[in-house]
């Protein structure tokens, strides 16, 4: 999604702001651009496409000076377009890069419009712009105060970063509703809407709180709060190693952290269990008293995170705790009832995904007893909201399809729900606790199965939709696979619990229809084999993902069979979904499509 950089430094800000948008470039963008200030007034590049378009723009302008701003745009008002990438600009005077929404941008643009001001794009953010020149004349030449007044008549969710030609020494930054970080060098001064953009020039962060406003000047930095008063804010060492992660031996990103799954299972477990026991030192004591008490959950997440939530609904529930798993965007705009003793769980890979950090905030407000994070990054907006946090230690994700992510949530999920167990006193069969630790050797064996899966994926090059389908655990892991393959090959995939079939999308199956099937070795076995005699009876293909001892002789010669081999009860769902990202990544690769940056998708949804 968007990103921004900014700063005050004493020497060419311009390759400091562009190594910053290289950084920033995983998480999905369409458009580039980068203004500066200086004597000659303000000056600016903007280019469609990758960063790489940018510096090459930037190199033949020559753009250089001390004070910039720059942007990588995902498009939410106005296409991916040359006029529409940041930064805007008015009246040759203000500078603005902005990431999110304003709601109510069209009254404001009317508003400008009738007061004389020219509009030359299509987006939200221009009104931006313009709001602030117009202030900044009220205000005679006060930037802080200027856009401190304009954000306080906008409706969305906004961060900011604004320069002016008549203060050409400074920039003024805010947020609400959307991350930003001051980066502490020394002498020079920044902001970014992700810390990583700035680890090259520092280690010393301070992030903003909700509605701060920051000044940066070569001297130094102030931040004021929603009161416009100044406050002290806490500054934080980042340890993160600041180089960019590279592919490796690997052809994208995506598949290098398909393969790492087996490490990252390996080090999210670590400390919590060992020898088939749980490490209580795992958990803040006063987390396990939470715990002990705890007796209903709310999960709450978006994409592939919703999904990792659906397949711990039925763990949860097999322990005693009611469930209830809900996208965040519809969380969000419902009346809610809360139950005693329920805790709140969010789960996000970014710890920035807007739907859910509304939806936390919503919760803040109900009567929940705690409040957990399950996330990937430390630092991130979520994590600080929250009062418990699981980390879920996959490493920095860069493909935009989310794969080590998904399979350390459930990982993670399935450690607080075994330590909800414990601390509840409940019997937990030590058998179940260390199949946990073979599970990175389970990992090792799907992804050996990826030459015969990059072979079954042939059959879907010239398919347009198909089913998934799966029972229980497995239709999570059958949506999740669907969101894989639609993600990256752009083909229709519709997942469903497999008993749903007669009631419904039966009537789309033909010889032309592809069905893919996950089977594991469980209850539902028999069940998920008759639903495909069902498919096979009016002629539908299946691609079987299935445990070696699942009985397949009712299945016809057409069948493609994956053969996962015997896998273990407690984990099989977690590993059966390597094989589904290995079909996706496949498909995705026959089809020719960006594996690592899919088309209008982005990392981190900043935006609501
Ligand atoms: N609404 C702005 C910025 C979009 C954004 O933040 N995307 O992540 C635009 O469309 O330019």
């Amino acid at each position: 999604m968007c990103g921004i950089v900014a700063g005050v430094t004493e020497r060419n800000i311009v390759p400091i702001l562009l190594e910053g948008l290289k950084r920033l470039e995983y998480r999905g963008y369409d458009s580039a651009g980068v203004a500066v200030v200086d004597d000659s007034g303000l000056n600016r590049c903007r280019a469609t496409g990758k960063v790489a378009s940018l510096v090459d723009k930037v190199r033949q302008q020559q753009l250089q000076g001390r004070v910039g701003i720059a942007h990588t745009r995902w498009a939410t008002h106005g296409a991916p377009s040359e006029k529409n990438a940041h930064p805007h600009t008015s009246s040759n005077q203000i500078a603005v890069v902005h990431n999110g929404i304003i709601e109510n941008y069209l009254d404001i643009r009317q508003q400008l419009q009738k007061a004389g001001y020219e509009f030359s794009s299509d987006t939200d953010s221009e009104a931006v712009a313009h709001l602030i020149h117009q202030a900044f004349l009220h205000n005679g030449g006060d930037l802080r105060l200027a856009v401190q007044s304009a954000v306080s008549q906008l409706n969305g969710a906004f961060a900011l970063a604004v320069f002016a030609v008549d203060c050409p020494d400074r920039i003024i930054a805010t947020r609400h509703g959307s991350p930003m970080v001051v980066g502490l060098g020394i002498g020079e001064y920044f902001v970014a809407s992700d810390s990583f953009a700035l680890l090259p020039v520092t280690r010393r962060f301070v992030y903003l709180q909700e509605d701060d406003t920051v000044e940066i000047t070569g001297d130094g930095w102030q931040i004021y709060d929603a009161q416009q008063q100044p406050v002290e804010r806490e500054c934080v060492e980042n340890e993160q190693s600041a180089d960019l992660i590279g592919k490796g031996r690997y052809k994208h990103f995506m598949q290098k952290e398909m393969f790492e799954q087996p490490e990252v299972v390996a080090q999210t477990l670590q400390g919590r269990i060992h020898h088939g026991m749980l490490q209580t030192q795992a958990f803040a004591p006063e987390f396990l008293k939470a715990l002990a008490k705890v007796q209903q959950i709310d999960i709450i997440a978006c994409g592939t995170s919703y999904h990792a939530g659906l397949v711990i609904k039925s763990h949860l529930e097999r322990a005693g705790i009611r469930t209830n798993v809900e996208y965040a965007s519809e969380y969000l705009y419902r009346e809610v009832a809360v139950m005693p003793k329920t805790l709140f769980v969010s789960i996000s890979q970014s710890g920035e995904t807007a739907d859910t950090l509304a939806a936390l905030e919503k919760a803040k407000k109900l009567d929940y007893f705690d409040y957990l994070a399950v996330c990937n990054v430390p630092d991130s907006a979520l994590v600080r909201a929250s009062s418990h946090v699981l980390l879920t230690r996959a490493g920095r994700e860069i493909g935009v399809a989310s794969t080590k992510a998904f399979v350390t949530q459930l990982v993670a999920l399935h450690i607080l729900c075994l330590f909800i167990q414990q601390a509840q006193d409940k019997t937990i069969n030590p058998a179940l606790v260390q199949a946990f630790e073979r599970l990175p050797s389970f990992c090792e064996r799907m992804l050996a199965l990826d030459e015969r899966i990059a072979e079954v994926a042939k059959s879907l090059r010239d398919k347009s939709a198909c089913l998934f389908l799966g029972r229980g655990e497995g239709f999570a892991i059958a949506a999740e696979g669907a969101l894989k393959l639609k993600e990256l090959s752009y083909i229709q995939a519709q997942a469903y619990p497999s008993g749903e079939l007669k009631h419904g999308p039966l009537a789309l199956v033909d010889d032309s229809m592809p069905v893919i099937a996950l089977i594991t070795h469980d209850h539902l076995a028999e069940k998920m084999m008759s639903n495909l005699q069902e498919v096979q009876a009016r002629g539908g293909k299946i691609i079987l993902f299935a445990d070696s001892r699942v009985d397949k002789r009712a299945l016809n010669a057409q069948t493609q069979l994956i053969d996962l081999g015997e896998l273990e009860e407690m984990t099989a769902s977690i590993a059966a979904v390597i094989p589904l990202q290995l079909f996706a990544y496949h498909v995705a690769l026959l089809k020719g499509t960006d594996v690592d940056q899919p088309r209008n998708l982005a990392k981190s949804v900043t935006v609501e």
